[in-house]
C-alpha cells in the first residue's frame, strides 16, 4: 500500500517540537542529543559528538559519570525532598564537606547559579547593614561591565547587556558598574563608604573567557579588604577544576570573603548551587531571611559530595592545567588568518574569529559539528573550547586536528 506520509527524521521532528511549543528563548545549534557518556555525546541519529561546551562547565567530571549517577540514584530511592522545615541526614554531612572542601566556616545551599548570586548578594547587603553600619537603604554593590551572573531581575540590574537586559525594567538599584580588570576605577569606586562588596568573575566567561591580567584579582581583594568591603568570587563557571586550579581564585591565591558556585559542584547531575562564607559574614543571616524548598535537598547532597569526590580523585585540576596547556599551544599554532586570539586558563577557552560576514563563527560551529566536535559561539565571533575535565590527551589531539580541519577549510 503507497502511502503520502514523508517520514520526519528524528531531529527534525523534535526541532519542530521544541519550536512549536516552547518558548523561543534560545536560538540552539542544530542537534539534538539524546545520550552522553564522559567526554561523549550522541544524537537521536546515533551520531557521536566531541562536547566541547560541557553545558557551560556544569559537566566538568564527563557526562552521567558512574559514581555520581550511583550516589543520585541510591539517595533518590530513599529520600528525596523534605524542604528544610525539618533536618535531614544528609545536609550535615554534605556542608561540612564542602566547608572543608573549600576553606570555609559555612555553606548555604541553593539550587541554580542564579539563586546562589541572589544569596550572596543579600548577604553582602545585610553585612553591609549590620556590621559595616551602612545607612538603611543605602547599600550598593560594584559590579563589572560585560558580567554574566545570571537572569534574575536583580542580576540583569547589574548587566550591561542589551539582551539580557532590555525590556525587562524597572531594574533594582544598588549596582555601581565599574570596566573590569581596571584596578584604578575599582579603588575610585570604593571611596563610596557606603559599597558593601565587589561582585567579580575571576574569568568573564560569556564576554568570551577573557583573563583578566595577573594581579587584578590579589589587587582587588587588597583594596576591598582596606575599604571593608567584600570580595564576592563568583566562580559558577570558573570553580570546581574547570581552570586548572579547584577554584579560578586559586591561580592569584586569592580568597575571596564569599564565593559563589553552581555549575560543575552537581556535575551536570542536578541543579546545586551553593555560598561560602565564614561565620562573620554567613551569621548575618537569620532564620526565616533566606531558603528555597529544594535547596540542600538530600539528593542535592549526595549528588555534590560524588561530584566533588570526583574532582579530587580523578585529579581533573591537574589534567585541565595540562591539557589546557597542550590545547591552547595548539590552538595557537594554526596557521590561519582566522584566528584574531586564543586565550584561556585550564580547560576554559575560546578563540576570537576574523568575522567575514558576521557568521563566521556560528558557520565554524557547524562545519565542526558535521565533523564530531560540539561547540557554541558566543558574540558571534568567539568561540568556546571547554570539554569535560575527563577527557584524555589522545581525544583532545584528536579535537585538535577536527578544529585545525574546520579553521582551515574557511580560508
Ligand atoms: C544560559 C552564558 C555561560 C554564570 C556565572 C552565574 C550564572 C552563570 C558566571 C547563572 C550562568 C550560563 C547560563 C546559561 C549559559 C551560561 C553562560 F553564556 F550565558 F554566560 F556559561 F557563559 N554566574 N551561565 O556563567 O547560573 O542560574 O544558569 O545556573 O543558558 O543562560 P544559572
Amino acid at each position: 500500500m503507497e502511502t503520502t506520509m514523508i517520514e520526519k527524521n528524528p531531529s527534525q521532528a523534535a526541532m519542530e517540537l521544541e519550536d512549536c511549543y516552547g518558548a523561543h528563548n534560545y536560538h540552539p545549534i542544530p542537534v539534538v542529543l539524546s545520550k552522553g557518556e564522559g567526554v561523549y555525546v550522541w544524537d537521536v541519529e546515533g551520531k557521536k559528538y566531541y562536547d566541547f561546551l560541557s553545558a557551560y562547565s556544569a559537566v566538568n567530571q564527563g557526562h552521567c559519570h558512574p559514581k555520581i549517577v550511583a550516589a543520585m540514584e541510591a539517595q533518590m530511592k530513599t529520600l528525596a525532598l523534605t524542604s528544610r522545615a525539618f533536618y535531614t541526614d544528609t545536609l550535615g554531612e554534605y556542608e561540612k564537606y564542602a566547608a572543608e572542601y573549600f576553606g570555609f566556616d559555612k555553606v548555604l545551599p541553593m539550587n541554580t547559579g542564579a539563586e546562589a548570586v541572589e544569596t550572596a548578594l543579600k548577604l553582602a547587603r545585610k553585612w553591609g547593614y549590620k556590621k559595616k553600619g551602612i545607612p538603611d537603604e543605602q547599600a550598593k554593590i560594584i559590579i563589572c561591565e560585560n558580567n554574566f551572573h545570571g537572569r534574575t531581575i536583580t542580576i540583569i540590574s547589574a548587566s550591561n547587556d542589551p539582551d539580557a537586559r532590555n525590556d525587562f525594567g524597572p531594574y533594582t538599584p544598588g549596582f555601581v558598574s565599574i570596566p573590569y580588570n581596571d584596578i584604578d576605577a575599582l579603588a575610585a569606586a570604593l571611596k563610596d563608604e557606603n559599597v558593601c562588596a565587589f561582585l567579580v568573575e575571576p574569568i568573564q566567561g560569556e564576554a568570551g573567557v577573557f583573563v583578566p591580567d595577573d594581579g587584578y584579582l590579589p589587587k582587588a581583594q587588597e583594596l576591598c579588604k582596606s575599604a571593608n568591603v567584600l570580595f564576592i568570587a563568583d566562580e559558577v563557571q570558573t570553580g570546581i577544576a574547570r581552570t586548572g586550579r579547584l577554584l579560578a581564585c586559586d591561580h592569584e591565591n586569592v580568597k575571596p570573603d564569599v564565593l559563589i558556585l553552581g555549575k560543575a559542584i552537581s556535575g551536570g547531575m542536578y541543579p546545586v548551587s551553593a555560598v561560602l562564607a565564614n561565620d562573620d559574614i554567613m551569621l548575618c543571616i537569620k532564620p526565616g531571611e533566606h531558603g528555597s524548598t529544594y535547596g540542600g535537598n538530600p539528593v542535592a547532597c549526595k549528588v555534590a559530595i560524588a561530584a566533588l569526590e570526583v574532582v579530587k580523585e580523578e585529579s581533573l585540576a591537574e589534567k585541565a592545567e595540562y591539557l589546557g596547556k597542550i590545547l591552547r599551544d595548539e590552538l595557537s599554532n594554526i596557521e590561519s588568518d582566522r584566528i584574531k586570539l586564543v586565550r584561556g586558563k585550564g580547560l576554559l577557552n575560546a578563540i576570537v574569529i576574523k568575522e567575514e560576514e558576521n557568521k563566521t563563527a556560528w558557520d565554524m560551529c557547524l562545519a565542526m559539528k558535521d565533523k564530531g566536535l560540539l561547540a557554541k559561539p558566543t558574540h558571534g565571533d568567539i568561540i568556546r573550547f571547554a570539554p569535560p575535565l575527563v577527557i584524555t590527551e589522545e581525544q583532545l589531539q584528536e579535537c585538535i586536528g577536527i578544529i585545525r580541519e574546520t579553521i582551515l577549510s574557511f580560508d
